[in-house]
């Protein structure tokens, strides 16, 4: 077809508000196509392997093609998933779903499927250092229109706590030469965390969508604990209970308790989540699309998990950049079992860097009609503000021993 030969594939590594990694894909006919392949903490890595193995890999092939083209890189690289390679993978996959969508003229949701739904329900994250500022950011986000909230609270008796930062805005990954170090004792979290649901329910009664994220810090035993101590709560999901190297851990837990689970933002092929899936051993999958090889695997997966019963609810960190979540908000709006997006929206310079079409109100995330992802890049803009290393932080036990973060 016509304007659809790739001539040149670049990638832009920058920090416009935070780091992010942007490849910039341009067909012979001048059209331009993005894609987001920041990856939290090791986006230089991904910048590599983007810039050593795939960007002059694709030079002169069809943009229509992303199939063939995600298979080259997949199957034909030998060594197959990981972050690093995944993320590189869907950062090309989703500019070339944006260069469709922009030379046929029509949202890139349109050739995923095409709208399934008109909105899509999204949640941000309430992160008070006590249970009192929890109430009260809860009560602002409330105010703000949302009907879904993650709440983490600080716990007493621990000094760094997963989400809870100095400012309000999540921010994990420090600037600097070396990961600061968290603590963590399980024992007083299990001993405290539904105090703060049991506060919230009574503050702010059923309605509100309540989630919760135990970024992978416990056994199954413990985290079968945690799901049946919440159920008076009635969460909307329980999230990354257990670190999910092991899919059969969940088996323990999703048969012990009728909290909703949720894992998958570390996944990144379908493989980490088959049996999951297949299993009913959760109820809601993570995977988001930039982290997960791209629109083009991300369909497969959502399709699988449909037969299965279990609803998405893409990863939608401020860690990724704004074409990362329109790619999930075109994704979202066209499969049919969509759950929740996550949101948390971006600083004004994140804005300006990544200017875009989607859009929040009332407590959902609305897309347009424009062509392609409805996402530009702002590269003049965004270059002023070079790369700075920034890690995120790792985690110890109270008696030193390493732990997962
Ligand atoms: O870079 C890591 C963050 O994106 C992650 O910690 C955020 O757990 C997270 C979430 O649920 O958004
Ligand atoms: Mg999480």
């Amino acid at each position: 077809m016509k304007n659809d030969i790739i001539e040149s594939a670049e990638v832009i590594v920058c920090s416009p508000g935070r780091n992010f990694v942007t490849v910039k894909v341009t067909t012979k006919s001048g059209h331009i196509g993005h894609g987001d392949a920041t990856l939290n903490g090791r986006e230089l890595a991904v910048a590599s392997y983007l810039e050593n193995y795939l960007c002059p890999l694709i030079i002169g092939k069809s943009i229509f093609q992303t199939e063939d083209i995600w298979n080259y890189f997949y199957k034909g690289a030998y060594w197959r998933k990981g972050p690093v390679t995944m993320t590189a993978i869907g950062a090309i996959d989703v500019a070339l779903w944006d260069l469709k969508g922009k030379i046929l003229e029509t949202p890139v949701y349109n050739l995923l499927g095409g709208k399934s739904r008109n909105k899509m329900l999204a949640y941000t994250h309430a992160n008070g250092k006590d249970i009192d500022d929890t109430l009260k950011r809860v009560e602002y986000l409330r105010n703000a229109s949302y009907q879904a909230i993650r709440i983490q609270c600080g716990i007493p008796g621990i000094e760094k706590v997963y989400g809870i930062g100095e400012k309000g805005a999540y921010e994990p990954a420090i600037k600097g030469n070396k990961p600061l170090e968290e603590s963590w004792s399980t024992h007083k979290y299990l001993n405290f965390i539904p105090s703060v649901f049991e506060e919230v329910r009574k503050e702010f009664g059923a309605d509100l969508h309540l989630l919760h994220d135990s970024h992978h810090r416990l056994t199954p035993t413990e985290a079968a604990r945690l799901a049946k101590d919440l159920e008076p709560y009635h969460l909307f999901w329980l999230e990354d209970v257990v670190p999910a190297e092991h899919q059969e851990s969940f088996a323990q837990i999703k048969h012990k308790t009728v909290t909703p689970l949720a894992v998958g933002e570390v996944f990144n092929t379908i493989h980490d989540a088959q049996e999951l899936i297949t299993k009913q051993l959760i109820d809601y999958i993570r995977m988001t699309v930039s982290h997960g090889g791209g629109l083009s695997p991300m369909l497969k997966i959502a399709h699988l998990a449909e037969l299965y019963h279990i609803k998405t609810g893409c990863h939608g960190p401020s860690d990724i950049s704004p074409i990362a979540l329109a790619a999930c908000l075109h994704f979202n709006t066209a499969i049919n079992n969509f759950g929740i997006q996550e949101y948390m929206g971006y600083s004004e310079v994140t804005e300006e860097a990544f200017p875009h079409e989607y859009y929040f109100e009332d407590g959902h995330l609305y897309l347009t009609e424009i062509p392609g992802l409805g996402v530009d890049f702002n590269e003049d803009f965004a270059r002023k503000y070079p790369y700075e290393k920034a890690y995120l932080p790792v985690n110890r036990l109270e008696d030193g021993t390493m732990f997962n973060w």
